[in-house]
């Protein structure tokens, strides 16, 4: 509403100021000024001059403002990448900016109509077009260069110690599964999706039998972390802000994204003097109504207390207790055999 309200004085400002030139054009052609259009001129001159100042003192103003609502401080060795990445583009593109902006509005100023003036007109500067095609050429080339190098160690091949996770985006909530101890998720369909098998998984497949679940995204601290991301129904987005990790959860197509958690919960806390802070994980794709409550924590541990937690995790076989459920399935089937066989046997 304040936006709203902002937006709307300063449309009556630029309202005012326009109706304020007019007024005075007209009040020159009445009194029939010869000078009338260069009044007009030399007012426009000054607009253009005073929007550049007011503008510039905006950026500033706005830079500083919206400091604190940038991306936290990463916490990832990636992240760190992507910031300096980040740092490196500002610095010619606010050069650029200033370059630009000033020679826009200063010029109409300086350059303003005058019936004295004469104007200079050259075809071709050789030297000018080399100059202006040659700088943002090689910045360009670095920007893109340091871009390349990033990009290809980010989505290089995982490193074989990695931890593997597995997220599962669905209409409002993130499915977390762990690999378990063999480090290797088991198969899962989502034809065997039921309520006795939330995971859809395999029971038949060896490696899916230690793998367990968690509410809260748990990571070791220096560990490479390998997150395979797939979803149930629409587009969702595996989006940890804090560790610049991003990736669609698309129905049909796995992605993944590894990475490496540089940061502790703890530190992380120390750092802002706030005991209370988590990362987080997102959905930062708006999937629906309630998109908002795929919010889940995000803990980073030192090694010893990440495999302390990880020791306590009960697999999903067992706290469904799947073995039980079939071998009962599997008693029932069997007297329902000898069932048929009696009555075959009459
Ligand atoms: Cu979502």
């Amino acid at each position: 509403m304040t936006g709203l309200l902002g937006l709307l004085i300063v449309a009556l400002i630029i309202w005012i100021i326009f109706l304020l030139s007019k007024a005075n054009e007209f009040v020159s052609d009445i009194k029939g000024e010869e000078n009338a259009e260069d009044s007009s001129n030399r007012f426009n001159a000054l607009m253009c001059l005073a929007f550049l100042i007011l503008g510039m003192i905006g950026f500033a103003w706005s830079v500083f403002h919206y400091a604190p609502m940038f991306l936290p401080p990463p916490a990832s060795e990636h992240g760190a990448w992507i910031r300096q990445m980040f740092q490196v583009s500002t610095v010619p593109i606010v050069i650029v900016f200033f370059i630009t902006h000033v020679m826009l509005f200063w010029f109409a100023y300086r350059y303003q109509y005058k019936k004295t003036n004469r104007a200079v007109h050259f075809a071709h500067s050789t030297k000018l077009e080399i100059i202006w095609t040659a700088i943002p050429a090689v910045v360009m080339v670095i920007l893109v260069a340091i871009g390349l190098v990033n990009w290809f160690k980010i989505f290089d091949d995982p490193p074989a110690e990695s931890l593997v996770v597995e997220a599962t985006g669905q209409q409002f909530l993130w499915h977390l599964r762990y690999s378990g101890e063999d480090n290797v998720l088991g198969s899962k369909s989502v034809y065997d999706i039921s309520s006795d098998n939330p995971f859809g998984m395999d029971w038949e497949d060896q490696a899916g039998l230690d793998d367990f679940k968690s509410d809260t995204l748990m990571m070791q601290l220096n560990q490479p972390i390998l997150v395979k991301i797939n979803s149930l129904d629409v587009l969702h987005s595996f989006y940890l802000p804090h560790f610049r990790v991003k990736m669609d959860a698309v129905p049909g197509i796995p992605t993944q994204f590894w990475f490496i958690p540089t940061k502790t919960t703890q530190e992380a806390r120390d750092e802002r003097d706030d005991q209370k802070f988590n990362f987080e994980l997102a959905c930062a794709e708006l999937c629906g109504a309630s998109h908002f409550n795929m919010r889940r924590v995000v803990k980073v541990l030192e090694e010893e207390d990440f495999k302390a937690w990880k020791a306590r995790q009960v697999p999903i076989y067992t706290d469904l207790g799947i073995e039980k459920k079939l071998k009962e399935a599997e008693k029932a089937n069997n007297e329902n055999n000898q069932l048929k066989g009696e009555t075959v046997g009459i």
